[in-house]
């Protein structure tokens, strides 16, 4: 059975890059260099954008057809200006870019040469570079906040969750997230490509939204645009998009004091308001005596924006005594048992801020953040954990 072995996706949204020496008004057609090399060396798992100088062809249609040249058939012909080109396996590719206009068919050869990478990858998070948790019972816990901690040094603690043997950390209430990274680029193959762990028994699911994005300016930073993956709740009309919520920091006279707490008494305790004209209480349970608020953050109020996920925990008792939190079908995190084919997703999922999909080669941020803004009695509020993620192809 032949594999896929090498993804294209395009984008005409890509600004061209003009690298190409000024073209000769007087040359052929056939010589008109569209800025691109013929050979191009990547390594494995490393995305290679081509973003020709096509100005000179306004109105021409762009045919790229990727060949392995090993077998010399085609795995894959897309339209479009912009190439995006990533392998899970070593060799030389061959390139066709077939320019179509009224006159004439200019086609032009590339060969990109896949390297083995230098070193070992590794299929698990490898860097956390953002983490801000709403408030909730495991804020300020997981992980633990201690006097003179900074938004920096609790972003270092979030990374417990990057290696072989991830810890858990908690997103807090509607809002709160993580972003994370791999050390290389996780492909975007047929069916699902990555798993984001968690803590997830079918009874106890807090659904997180998963965001995805690549490195496109090629900084090393996850300051790219962001797409959205559009799980099984995304066009529902229960699920509100541009969602905002502000938590108000808890008057200190009014809040708890932390060990007085009566069992199975919750208080009213941090003000949220939202843009839907809702507002209420998060509450403080006894379990927890904690200030829920992150403590690193000085400013009064928080707010978090995002798509918001109808609630999904339901007391089954009918006396308060038993809250299930069903899962939702596919495509978020902490809403299904680690290891399951619900926990995977697919980066075919992925869509723009418009709701539209795109076709992304590969991806190399993550962003989770807590889907749900439910205060689920006495188990408190619904807030997603990530304990870890890793790249489908790469773990054995
Ligand atoms: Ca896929
Ligand atoms: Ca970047
Ligand atoms: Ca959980």
């Amino acid at each position: 059975m032949k594999k896929l072995l090498v993804i294209l996706s395009w984008s005409l949204l890509t600004p061209l890059i003009i690298t190409s020496c000024s073209d000769d008004d007087n040359s052929e057609p056939e010589n008109t260099n569209p800025g691109i090399q013929s050979a191009y060396s990547v390594d494995r798992l490393r995305i290679l954008d081509l973003t020709p100088d096509l100005s000179a062809y306004p109105a021409a249609d762009f045919e790229w057809t990727i060949k392995s040249k090993s077998s010399q058939e085609d795995s894959l012909t897309t339209m479009g200006r912009n190439l995006s080109f990533i392998s899970l396996y070593t060799g030389v590719y061959q390139v066709s870019l077939k320019i179509k206009d009224k006159k004439e068919t200019i086609e032009k050869q590339i060969y990109i040469t896949v390297n083995k990478e230098t070193g070992t990858y590794s299929p698990y998070i490898a860097k956390v570079y953002d983490f801000l948790p709403a408030v909730g019972q495991f804020t300020n816990v997981l992980p633990k906040w201690e006097e003179g901690d900074t938004r920096e040094s609790m972003i270092a603690k979030a990374e417990v969750i990057t290696g072989s043997s991830p810890a858990t950390i908690s997103l807090g209430g509607y809002g709160g997230y993580v972003v994370f990274g791999f050390d290389h680029s996780i492909i975007n193959m047929k069916g699902r490509d990555f798993t984001v762990l968690g803590n997830a028994s079918s009874s106890s699911c807090e659904p997180g939204i998963i965001l995805v994005s690549y490195d496109k300016n090629k900084n090393g930073l996850p300051d790219d645009e962001w797409y959205e993956i559009a799980g099984s709740e995304y066009h529902k009309n229960t699920t509100i998009k541009n969602y905002e919520i502000t938590y108000h920091q808890p008057d200190p006279n009014k809040a708890p004091v932390p060990g007085t707490i009566s069992w199975q008494k919750d208080i009213e305790y941090i003000k949220w308001t939202d843009n839907q004209g809702k507002s209420g209480y998060k509450t403080k349970n006894s379990y927890h005596s904690q200030n829920y608020y992150p403590q690193w953050i000085s400013s009064p109020t928080l707010s978090f924006t995002g798509t918001k996920l109808a609630d999904n925990y339901a007391d089954q008792s009918g006396n308060g005594t038993y809250w299930v939190g069903t899962p939702y079908g596919y495509g978020y995190a902490d809403n299904a048992l680690n290891n399951s084919e619900a926990s995977k997703i697919d980066i075919d999922w992925a869509v723009d801020k418009n709701g539209n999909p795109v076709k992304l080669s590969g991806i190399d941020f993550v962003k989770v953040y807590t889907g749900t803004n439910q205060e689920a009695g006495w188990l408190g509020e619904i807030s997603t954990e990530v304990a870890g993620a890793y790249d489908l192809y790469l773990k054995k």
